[in-house]
């Protein structure tokens, strides 16, 4: 062979080694809530199905329909709440699911997702993922244990916490308003004009104490000291306290707001297979059970939750009983009433 043919084969070869290492792997793009996930599972999913995920967190229902309204690069998979895959569908962003597609469906809770029809009426846009309830987070060191004694939302307002900048409230008017109507002894759906009188009133008291509506920083605040008490997730909450035993959480004896949150394909995904095949994974009985016990949020996966740990089943503030679910309140997707929360809410963050 001449010195120039094999030359030119060399360069051939190369240039088909170089491509075939920098072939682009398929990309997931997923947004979801902060500490919501196990990581290992997302390296698992990448090796399994040899391509890459990009995640993305966000903090609240809110912040998440801006971005995806906004952003340039479109999201393939979203776990949005309740209320809010109701608002995605009016606006026609999703993917109607193929339950052809989804072999693990089976897997889910029929309870769980007769609850979820309030939302999603045939099942058709949105699977289960987590659900939980909201209550108060506090430092022990700087809470002494008569504050907290009472167990009621009122804590908020207690005078220890007078002048002292240190609670937060979550940066979510669904929950605020929700904390401030359950109080009151309403639903935290109830938009009558009485209800949300009463809750204002109450927001006002409560806000003499609130350094900020925050749903994230808080978490590392609590630790350092730079807030005492936070209206906190469960599962979030749960996840802190097993760091620092320092921590410890509520859940108000008046009860409190519950939610489920979903995993949703936008109709804009390009790629949907690979959405497919991430959701079925979730859907397995043991990655759902692992996922559960890293976040510590209950699954709607029934063969998931039949494999939990005592200690898992157990937990009240994971598990509450039936007699203080009855006091608890779904959040419902409101439409245009929503609204009057929202002002509400505005107002006493403005004020
Ligand atoms: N870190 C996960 C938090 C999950 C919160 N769920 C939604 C609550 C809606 N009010």
């Amino acid at each position: 062979m001449k010195k120039t043919t094999l030359i030119i084969a060399l360069g051939i070869l190369i240039a088909i080694l170089i491509s075939g290492c920098t072939a682009k792997k398929p990309v997931l793009y997923i947004f979801n809530w902060s500490d919501y996930i196990d990581p290992a599972l997302i390296k698992e999913f990448e090796a399994e199905h040899d391509c890459k995920i990009k995640y993305s967190t966000f903090d609240s229902n809110e912040n998440m329909l801006t971005k995806i309204k906004s952003a340039t690069q479109s999201f393939d998979i979203i776990f949005p709440s309740g209320d809010h895959v109701s608002i995605l569908r009016e606006l026609d962003m999703l993917e109607e699911l193929d339950r052809e597609k989804l072999s693990n469906f089976d897997n889910l809770n029929p309870q769980l997702l007769e609850k979820a029809r309030s939302f999603d009426p045939e099942n058709k846009y949105s699977i289960p993922y987590a659900w939980g309830l909201t209550g108060l987070m506090y430092n022990k060191t700087f809470v002494p244990e008569n504050i907290v004694a009472s167990g009621g939302w009122n804590i908020l307002a207690d005078s220890f916490f007078d002048n002292k900048n240190k609670i937060t409230m979550l940066d979510d008017a669904r929950e605020v308003i929700g904390a401030a109507l359950v109080y009151s002894g309403y639903s935290a759906n109830d938009v009558s004009e009485e209800a949300l009188t009463a809750a204002h009133e109450v927001l006002k008291v409560w806000d003499r104490n609130i350094t900020q509506f925050d749903s994230d920083s808080y978490k590392n605040e609590l630790q350092d000291g730079t807030t005492w008490l936070a209206q906190a997730y469960n599962g979030d909450a749960l996840q802190q306290m097993a760091e620092n035993s320092d921590l410890d959480f509520i859940l108000p004896k008046e009860g409190a707001a519950m939610w489920m949150d979903n995993i949703v394909m936008l109709n804009s995904s390009q790629n949907k297979d690979l959405a497919y095949e991430f959701i079925n994974f979730l859907l397995e009985a043991e990655i759902a059970q692992r996922n559960s016990e890293y976040t510590m949020y209950p699954t709607p996966n029934l063969a998931a939750m039949r494999n939990m740990g005592e200690a898992f089943i157990l937990n009240e503030l994971i598990n509450p009983s039936e007699e203080y679910l009855e006091k608890c309140y779904m959040i419902d997707f409101l439409g245009d009433e929503a609204r009057k929360i929202d002002s509400i809410y505005e107002d006493i963050k403005m004020n």
